[in-house]
């Protein structure tokens, strides 16, 4: 796939909310527009962890990227104290809900192997499922295909608003934020780029009043302030899509497509 770039020069900043957390230096590799990283922005937030936040560029990726993440060259990697990078989104939420227990409340659900199970497996669902439906909305060539996918995608998010409905907490993880409201929290930006773009809501008052309303709550929480909640994240992203969209080869047949849904790494 072609490699488009927009301007977000690498940025480095020290993320200031929380307190200092357990545990000594914390560095976060990562890209504004990107979902993975902005979960274990949230997580970390909530955990209190304060970090140093290293924007990358990935149409000329960093040597410390490429050093840290030899296998997948992609963003998020954390390094914690000079230690081995840790990659993979999921991977990394793990190890800061086991590297910093007491800070903040846990990422996991507390209630037991098999809530965690069914945590993990809704989350592979989030990513393996409903992240690539919307990436289909979000590049359809024809309004007819889109309202296709968007049906397709809205479809899958109807299910989640199942599984939140059956966590009864104000939040998936309960009374607090937990690992799949990250997981799917992180989206939150780019669903609302797609209204913006095409009217598409994923998450809609009228079909998933729950999650509409969850989604809310997130909207408002520390932890996503500035990461997912932004205006300018929402602007960035519709100004991605439209280059992806423009710039784009012509539309491989649908099928086809489903294989390059990498939109992001061509930020
Ligand atoms: N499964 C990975 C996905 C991460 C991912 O796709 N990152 C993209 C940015 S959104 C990236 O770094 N892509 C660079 C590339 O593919 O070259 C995770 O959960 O961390």
């Amino acid at each position: 796939m072609r490699s488009y770039s927009i301007d977000h020069r690498p940025e480095q900043t020290m993320a200031t909310a929380g307190s200092e957390g357990e545990g000594g230096d914390v560095k976060l590799l990562g890209l504004r527009l990107s979902p993975f990283v902005a979960r274990v922005r949230m997580a970390l937030a909530a955990k209190g962890v304060r970090y140093e936040y290293l924007e990358q560029d990935l149409a000329a990726k960093s040597d410390l990227l490429l050093r840290s993440n030899p296998v997948h060259r992609k963003v998020p990697v954390l390094i914690h104290g000079g230690s081995k990078p840790v990659c993979e989104s999921l991977v990394i939420l793990h190890y800061i809900d086991e590297a910093w227990p007491t800070a903040g409340p846990a990422i996991l659900p507390a209630g037991g192997p098999l809530e965690r199970a069914a945590a993990r497996f809704w989350a592979a669902y989030v990513d393996g499922e409903l992240f690539p439906a919307w990436g289909r909305v979000m590049m359809a060539a024809e309004e007819d295909e889109r309202d296709e996918r968007a049906r397709e995608a809205g479809e899958m998010v109807s299910r989640l608003e199942e599984v939140f409905v059956s966590s009864a907490g104000e939040f998936f993880g309960g009374d607090a934020m937990g690992y799949l409201d990250f997981v799917l929290g992180s989206n939150l930006f780019w669903f609302e780029a797609l209204r913006r773009m095409f009217g598409v809501k994923l998450i809609d008052e009228a079909r998933t009043p729950m999650l509409a309303a969850w989604a809310e709550r997130v909207g408002k929480a520390a932890a996503a302030e500035g990461v997912v909640m932004s205006e300018e994240l929402v602007e960035m992203a519709v100004e991605h899509a439209k280059k992806l969209r423009g710039f784009g080869p012509p539309p491989p047949p649908p099928r086809e497509r489903e294989k390059q849904i990498n939109y992001l790494a061509s930020v």
